[in-house]
């Protein structure tokens, strides 16, 4: 008798909740349309032998910093070298104030296996 009084309950409960994060990730979306021309900073970190996250996308004016979470340096050179941040140390960080738009696709080069993508709008 207590247990399907329980577990409605709780469905109306995860239904509360499902709704509140619902309202989060719409406030946020709204948040972010609101930043509109502000300038942002977006992370990535290198981490074994991987960009995360892989494809960054942000606009003119926008700063991107990389961070090396591995053991060993990491460079973030763009295919066609309009950036080069040379060596990033281990725990190193480096940043880039994006101005040109397009697509950059980017590899590490002392491990070319290691691919990015910076998409700027
Ligand atoms: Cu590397």
């Amino acid at each position: 008798m207590r247990m399907p009084a329980f577990s409605s309950r709780a469905g109306w409960q995860w239904q509360a909740i499902a709704s509140a994060l619902l309202l989060c990730v719409s406030a946020g979306a709204a948040l972010e349309a609101d930043a509109g021309t502000q300038p942002v900073r977006h992370a990535v970190v290198i981490e074994a032998m991987k960009f995360s996250p892989e494809v960054i996308e942000a606009k003119a004016g926008d700063t991107i910093v990389w961070t090396n979470k591995d053991a060993f340096p990491h460079t973030v050179t763009a295919e066609n070298h309009s950036f080069d941040s040379k060596g990033i140390a281990s725990d190193g960080s480096w940043k880039f104030k994006a101005t040109a738009k397009g697509v950059f696709p980017y590899v590490c080069s002392f491990h070319p296996t290691m691919k990015g993508k910076l998409v700027v709008k």
